[in-house]
């Protein structure tokens, strides 16, 4: 006798557990931050515990598109707006991105109770391959070995990267390193490290069940 069984979809929308259980079962960690100079104006909304939904308008298209990229392979949600002096160059603007972005990070960690702390993740992206690893220490450190042999991709001067990366690791208070394994085209050399570096904050960001207080002997991670 073949198998007559059929799929059968059936409604659990009744039965399933009510959606305020699960949404009260931890605080919200997230922030909401703007900084304003003569330079630049840049605002920054961000949830740890996301989905990965990214929206970024910072006038330069190249990192919008690393900004979405990081909000997707980190499940965070992540809004960004930038209205930066363009028409100088793009070098205030990226670097007041990565400080905001940095800030918003710092305060939706908090005292960084609970916090998994250390992350690590290689990504490639055809023949590029990147590592970053980090740990959310509260002591500033950026290991920055990315080269890249072209000056530009498109518009964008990929020296800047350097300078993103740096903001906003002292703006969290965390340990990066960034190491290029191999690569060749600066536009995925450039979205393999984003993305390296989403999959490692995410890891590192997420809540240790077994944690009380924070991982350290010491005692403070801020
Ligand atoms: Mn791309």
């Amino acid at each position: 006798m073949p198998n007559k069984s059929k799929t059968v979809l059936r409604d659990t929308s009744k039965t399933a557990r009510p959606r305020a259980a699960v949404e009260t079962a931890a605080p919200r960690r997230s922030a909401a931050v703007e900084r304003k100079t003569r330079e630049t104006s840049v605002s920054v909304d961000l949830a740890l515990d996301g989905s990965g939904r990214g929206e970024a308008r910072t006038g330069v298209p190249f990192l919008d598109h690393m900004l979405e990229s990081f909000a997707r392979h980190g499940f965070f949600d992540l809004t960004i707006k930038a209205a930066g002096d363009l028409h100088i160059d793009d070098h205030h603007t990226v670097e007041d991105v990565g400080i905001v972005l940095g800030r918003a990070f710092r305060e939706a960690l908090g005292d960084r109770s609970g916090i998994q702390r250390f992350g690590e993740a290689s990504v490639p992206l055809d023949e590029a391959v990147c590592t970053a690893i980090v740990d959310i220490s509260g002591r500033s450190y950026l290991g920055y070995n990315v080269q890249i042999s072209q000056e530009r991709v498109g518009n964008f001067q990929t020296e800047l990267v350097h300078d993103f990366m740096k903001a906003m690791t002292d703006e969290v208070g965390m340990n990066l390193h960034l190491n290029l394994i191999s690569g060749r085209n600066p536009h995925h050399i450039i979205e393999a490290t984003f993305k390296a570096l989403a999959r490692a904050m995410d890891h590192a960001t997420q809540l240790e069940p077994r944690l009380k207080g924070v991982l350290s002997t010491k005692g403070t991670l801020t």
